[in-house]
């Protein structure tokens, strides 16, 4: 099948075009640029809602009664779940699809996007992934994903609206916060709020919230409550979250203006990269300069001068 008529399948909406194009911008394969180059026009109208936090926050309990709750608003949902906890048993990837089984039922696309060890790659693909549901026709994409570390943190910046959960008795993650997800969350969630603790949570979320200075058009973060497993708390996320894409229009329109500039930009480098490896270097080549460094033969920055010069040269 050609990548046009992979396209044209994809917009009409065909359950295994979607799959087998999900398939070529995940393995970033030679033609993911033309599929996502004639995808792209037809996307703009869809969010992506990034959630995450610490394994067992019950993030994927969670994103299965908002999936639903956002269906039944009629909107059309799909979820991307970036586990990268289990990069090679999908273990949890699996213990996910049982959690979102509802959502499953209920006619929400579902994607599990498995990491091989290469997270920094999944935060590229899972980009071009929302820009193929989005052409599919679904106006919310919802990413799921651990909230460890940086490359974890990329994932979520790909989303126009950003879910940080948390669960009681974290007495540690309240530090972990300070460090990155602070950043990054548009909205808390203290979820599990059955259990002990939830209100000291949302107080000690609410306290580092205070010392942040506000700007002036800025949203200040609501931290809701919610209890997953029984869906009570889930509307008022879902509300928080509609209220913050209507609400902060122009800081959504900066970030993906941003995520265009850093994603140009990375590309970019690759596609330089990549042609000094084939066309300048070829096989081999990269390690017999390194080998000359290495021998103290020519330093590091000589190295390099030499390298973009047969760049410029081949112009
Ligand atoms: N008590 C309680 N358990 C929950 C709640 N939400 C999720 N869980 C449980 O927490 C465990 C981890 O949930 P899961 O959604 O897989 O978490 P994830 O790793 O963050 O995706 C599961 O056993 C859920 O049933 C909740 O609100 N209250
Ligand atoms: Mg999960």
């Amino acid at each position: 099948m050609t990548i046009e008529a992979l396209a044209a399948r994809v917009r009409a909406g065909e359950p295994r075009a979607l799959a087998r194009a999900l398939s070529v911008v995940e393995d970033e394969t030679p033609q993911a640029s033309a599929l996502v180059g004639a995808l792209y026009p037809h996307t703009g109208h869809g969010a992506i809602v990034g959630l995450t936090g610490a394994p067992g926050a019950g993030k994927s309990t969670l994103v299965d009664r908002l999936a639903l709750g956002w269906c039944a608003r009629q909107r059309r949902v799909a979820i991307l779940a970036v586990d990268p906890t289990s990069p090679f048993t999908g273990g949890a990837l699996l213990g996910d699809r049982v959690r979102m089984q509802h959502a499953g039922d209920g006619g929400v696309f579902i994607r599990s996007m498995a990491t091989r060890g290469h997270l920094g790659g999944l935060a590229r693909t899972t980009a071009d992934a929302a820009i193929v549901l989005e052409a599919a026709g679904y106006d919310l994409v919802i990413v799921e994903t651990v909230g460890v570390g940086q490359d974890e943190v990329e994932i979520v910046r790909t989303a126009d609206v950003s879910l940080v959960v948390v669960v009681p008795g974290m007495g540690d993650d309240v530090q972990a916060l300070k460090a990155g997800l602070m950043e990054i969350a548009d909205i808390y969630v203290v979820n599990k709020a059955d259990r002990d603790g939830a209100d000291r949570a949302a107080a000690a979320i609410d306290g580092l919230l205070s010392l942040q200075p506000v700007a002036a058009e800025a949203w200040r973060p609501p931290v809701l409550r919610t209890e997953a497993t029984s869906g009570a708390g889930v509307e008022a996320v879902i509300d928080a979250t509609e209220a913050f894409l209507a609400r902060t229009a122009p800081l959504v329109e900066t970030r993906r203006r941003q995520r265009a500039a850093a994603r140009v930009r990375d590309l970019a480098l690759r596609q330089v990269w990549g042609h000094l490896e084939r066309e300048a270097l070829g096989p081999g080549g990269f390690e017999a300069l390194i080998d000359r460094v290495a021998a103290r033969e020519i330093d590091a920055h000589a190295a390099a001068r030499a390298l973009t010069a047969r760049l410029l040269e081949g112009r």
